[in-house]
C-alpha cells in the first residue's frame, strides 16, 4: 500500500514538473515572440524617422541625410560590356545635409543594429521549438557554417542550386501529356545582361527616389503585384521579369489574367513542394493550384514568356542558406525576392538588390504601396528573409554607404566565379 502511494505521489511530481517546464517554455517562447514583433528603433542615439524616412536623429539633434551623387563602384574585373554600371544619380534634397563623418557613424550603427535584427530573427525562425511548423517536411542532412563565410564558396554553392524553370522534357510532364504546354527552353535561357536590379516591396522604398537609378539597369526584376504606376520617382518604371508567388497566380483578388501588371514582361510563377517531393508529387498536390491556370494562358497567349519555376530550386536555395548560417534556420521556402536575386546571379554581371537589406529608411511598413504594418515582411515572419538578407550581406561587394544609405546590396554575377568541379562540404 505504501509503495502504491510512494509511486503515485512521485507520478504526480513528475506530470506537475513535466506541465510547469511545458508552461515555462511556452511562456518564453510567447515573450520572445512579442518582443520579436514589437519594432524596435535602430538605435538609442539615432533613429530611422517613420514619418519623414529622410531624417536622422543623431546626439539630441535631427539632421536630413544627403543623399550623395554615386560614384562607381565596380573592380574593373565585373565589366564585360560597354554600358556603364549603374550608379545612384539622384540629388541631394537636404535642406541641411548632416556632416558626412555623422552620416557615415549613423551607418556605421545602423549596420550593427540591423545585423543583430537580423540574427535574432533568424534565431528565432529556427527555433526548435518551433519545430511542430515543419510543414514541408524539411530534413536537412548536411554541416552547418563552422567557418568564416568566404564569398566565392557561397556564390559556388548557390550557382549549384541550379535555379531554373520547367521545360517540356521534364518529367512526368511528358507521360503525363501536358509537356506540350512546357516551353522548350528555360527562362532567360541564351540570355545575359551587364547590371540588373532586383526591386524588393519593402515599404523603405516610399521615399528613396531610387527610381532612375532602378530603370538605369540592363535588366529589372519586380515581386508579385508590385506596382510601378505612380510610385516610379521610387521604384521605377521598367520591368523585365516579374517573379508571381501561386498565391497571386491563383486568388481572384490579384486579378492575375486581366492585370497590366502581368502582361509585356516575363513572368516566373512558382509553387512551394516538400522538402522531399518529386515533381510527380507535386504536380498532384501543389500548395495553391497553379497548373489550371498556368496551362490556360500558355493556351490562350501562347507568345507568352511564361515559366513555371522547378521547385527543387527552392530546396537546393535553402540548403546553401543553411548550409552557410551558424544557426538552424527557418524551415520554409525562400522569398520570391531571394530566388529572384539567386536566379539573376546566373544572367548578369552583377546584381543590384534594392532596399533588401533595409538601409536607414527601414520602416515598419510592409510595403511601398499600402499603409499595412508588419515588421515581419522586412525581418522575416514565414519565409527565412533573415538568413536570405545576412548572406546577402555576406555576399555585398557595395560600401556599407551604399548600402545603408542609398538602399542597395550589389553582388557579383556567376559568371566570373571559378569553383571547384565538387563544392566541399556538402
Ligand atoms: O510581400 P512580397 O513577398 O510580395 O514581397 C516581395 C519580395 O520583396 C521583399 N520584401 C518585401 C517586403 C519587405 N518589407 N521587405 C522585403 O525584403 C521580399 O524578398 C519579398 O519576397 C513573396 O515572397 O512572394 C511574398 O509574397 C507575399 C504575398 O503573397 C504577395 O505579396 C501577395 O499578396 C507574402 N505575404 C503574405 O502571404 C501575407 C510574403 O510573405 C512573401
Amino acid at each position: 500500500m505504501r509503495l502504491v502511494g510512494l509511486s503515485l505521489w512521485i507520478f504526480l511530481n513528475l506530470i506537475l514538473l513535466g506541465t510547469g517546464t511545458y508552461l515555462y517554455l511556452l511562456w518564453v517562447q510567447y515573450w520572445r515572440y512579442a518582443e520579436n514583433n514589437r519594432f524596435q528603433p535602430v538605435s538609442r542615439n539615432y533613429t530611422g524617422h517613420f514619418a519623414d524616412r529622410r531624417h536622422v536623429q543623431i546626439g539630441g539633434a535631427i539632421h536630413e541625410i544627403e543623399v550623395r551623387p554615386g560614384r562607381p563602384l565596380f573592380h574593373p574585373r565585373h565589366h564585360v560590356h560597354n554600358t556603364p554600371t549603374p550608379v545612384p544619380t539622384q540629388k541631394p534634397t537636404t535642406t541641411t545635409p548632416i556632416p558626412r563623418e555623422l552620416l557615415l557613424k549613423a551607418v556605421e550603427k545602423h549596420k550593427m543594429d540591423m545585423t543583430v535584427q537580423l540574427r535574432t530573427s533568424q534565431r528565432d525562425g529556427g527555433s526548435i521549438l518551433k519545430k511542430h511548423e515543419n510543414r514541408y517536411g524539411v530534413r536537412y542532412r548536411g554541416h552547418r557554417l563552422r567557418k568564416t563565410l568566404s564569398r566565392e564558396e557561397a556564390l559556388c554553392g548557390l550557382r549549384e542550386a541550379m535555379v531554373r524553370s520547367l521545360r517540356d522534357g521534364d518529367e512526368p510532364f511528358t507521360s503525363q501529356g501536358v509537356a506540350k504546354h512546357f516551353p522548350s527552353t528555360g527562362l532567360l535561357e541564351g540570355r545575359y545582361f551587364n547590371s540588373c536590379a532586383v526591386v524588393s516591396s519593402a515599404g523603405s522604398l516610399k521615399g528613396s527616389k531610387l527610381g532612375n537609378f532602378i530603370d538605369s539597369h540592363d535588366a529589372v526584376v519586380r515581386f508579385n503585384h508590385a506596382p510601378t504606376e505612380g510610385f516610379e520617382d521610387d521604384v521605377g518604371s521598367r520591368t523585365t521579369l516579374r517573379i508571381v508567388n501561386s498565391q497571386v497566380v491563383t486568388k481572384p483578388e490579384f486579378n492575375f489574367w486581366e492585370s497590366p501588371l502581368y502582361r509585356d514582361v516575363a513572368l516566373l510563377l512558382w509553387d512551394p513542394c516538400n522538402y522531399t517531393a518529386t515533381l510527380d508529387q507535386w504536380y498532384s498536390a501543389p500548395d495553391f493550384d497553379l497548373f489550371p491556370v498556368y496551362f490556360r494562358r500558355r493556351l490562350m497567349m501562347p507568345q507568352e514568356d511564361l515559366h513555371l519555376l522547378h521547385p527543387t530550386s527552392l530546396w537546393n536555395v535553402w540548403d546553401v542558406m543553411q548550409r552557410f548560417s551558424y544557426q538552424r534556420i527557418q524551415a520554409n521556402p525562400p522569398s520570391s525576392g531571394f530566388l529572384g536575386v539567386v536566379l539573376m546571379l546566373a544572367h548578369c554581371e552583377t546584381v543590384d538588390t534594392i532596399e533588401f537589406v533595409p538601409s536607414l529608411r527601414v520602416t515598419k511598413q510592409c510595403h511601398y504601396w499600402d499603409a499595412t504594418t508588419d515588421q515581419g515582411c522586412t525581418f522575416g515572419g514565414w519565409h527565412p528573409l533573415a538568413s536570405e538578407k545576412l548572406l546577402s550581406l555576406a555576399l555585398n561587394v557595395a560600401s556599407d554607404e551604399d548600402t545603408f544609405s542609398t538602399g542597395f546590396v550589389r553582388i557579383p554575377g556567376f559568371r566570373s566565379l571559378s569553383c571547384p568541379s565538387k563544392d566541399p562540404g556538402r
